[in-house]
């Protein structure tokens, strides 16, 4: 099973500032941990992060008829892009929504998700757990 793995802006900075938020652990770590929960599943990942939302759509459209399913992340864009939930519809792949922290605890523009509309399953608040969990849900899904 190919999972691409969609990180979005800002992601590349983790460990630097709000670690009571985000934690302290560095992005080549999450990095890491992804790769460490894919293989204990026997799952191909492809683990991606951009700080462009063109980008993060190019990729999305990529994963038609390449890969089995989506896990993304899309950070800020999350509670924007339109251009994302329209792009995650339109290949209509197996999709989880992950998010370090927990979204709907904290400021009230960061509540709607419109990623969120286009997935299967959210998984947020669980620091880098939450990838793992989004990995399980999709290797018991397909
Ligand atoms: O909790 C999440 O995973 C978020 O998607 C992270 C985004 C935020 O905009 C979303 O609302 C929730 C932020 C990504 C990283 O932001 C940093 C901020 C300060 C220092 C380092 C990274």
């Amino acid at each position: 099973m190919r999972i691409r793995i969609i990180n979005g802006p800002n992601l590349n900075l983790l460990g630097i500032r709000e670690p009571n938020i985000y934690g302290k652990q560095d992005y080549p770590a999450l990095v890491h941990f992804i790769e460490e929960a894919a293989s204990r599943l026997d799952m191909e990942v492809q683990i991606l992060q951009s700080n462009h939302e063109g980008v993060l759509v190019d990729w999305i459209q990529e994963c038609l008829n390449e890969w089995n399913g989506i896990v993304i992340n899309p950070a800020a864009y999350t509670h924007t892009s339109v251009a994302i939930l329209d792009a995650l519809k339109a290949v209509a792949l197996p999709t989880v929504e992950v998010h370090l922290s927990d979204i709907r605890q904290r400021e009230s523009f960061r509540q709607i998700s419109y990623a969120g509309q286009a997935c299967i399953a959210t998984f947020c608040g669980l620091g880098f757990e939450g990838y793992a969990k989004a990995l399980e849900f999709l290797h018991n899904r397909l």
